[in-house]
């Protein structure tokens, strides 16, 4: 095994024969099991991000961060749709047409549900969580949350490029590996 292959988390030969030669956290180990995960790599694929404009403030700076997070990785830009939906609330009805458009290997969530004073943000934040989670798993496309639900406006900024990173970015991360994941898994069956 060379070293690259051991530094990267998104190298070239994730998928290995069981009884090969593999080092799992630094360990050597003969007849270890079989090595499946997807790559950071975007070439190829095609994404839609929904992004509502409840809280834009917040949920532009996660777009920003998601864009980023791909356009790194190699996506093209004529292979990304950006869907714009006016709250949370509208997650679950856009993602399902976003599915049946077939055309999208995985999808980025990207919202700001903070808590107000009355108990709306409850039923906000549930119907975007379970409603997102059901269509993916009925349609077996992958669909990152990247859906802050936060008790405070400050909170939410901190997620959104400021002290605690930016989960936009981080969603479109995981939108690529289990994209790649995914497809690994059904090439394989
Ligand atoms: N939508 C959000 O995305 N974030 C919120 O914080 C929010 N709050 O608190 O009200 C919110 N409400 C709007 C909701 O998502 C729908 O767009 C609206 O109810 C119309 O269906």
């Amino acid at each position: 095994m060379s070293g690259s292959d051991q530094q990267s988390p998104a190298g070239d030969q994730n998928s290995r024969r069981a009884g090969q030669e593999v080092r799992f956290g630094g360990a050597q180990q003969l007849n270890a099991p079989q090595l499946i995960e997807g790559e950071l790599r975007s070439e190829g694929l095609r994404f839609a991000i929904i992004v509502s404009r409840f809280n834009s403030f917040v949920t532009e700076r996660l777009l920003a961060g998601a864009l980023d997070a791909l356009n790194r990785s190699g996506a093209a830009q004529t292979s990304i749709d950006v869907i714009r939906i006016p709250g949370a609330w509208e997650f679950p009805i856009t993602v399902s047409a976003a599915v049946a458009r077939n055309r999208y290997d995985a999808i980025i969530c990207l919202g700001a549900v903070i808590r107000g004073d009355t108990p709306h943000f409850d039923y906000v934040a549930a119907q975007a969580a379970t409603g997102i989670a059901k269509v993916s798993l009925k349609s077996g496309i992958p669909v990152a949350f990247g859906v802050l639900t936060t008790n405070t406006v400050e909170q939410a900024i901190d997620r959104a490029g400021a002290k605690a990173g930016n989960k936009g970015f981080d969603a479109a991360m995981t939108a690529i590996e289990m994209a790649n994941l995914l497809r690994k898994l059904q090439a394989q069956n």
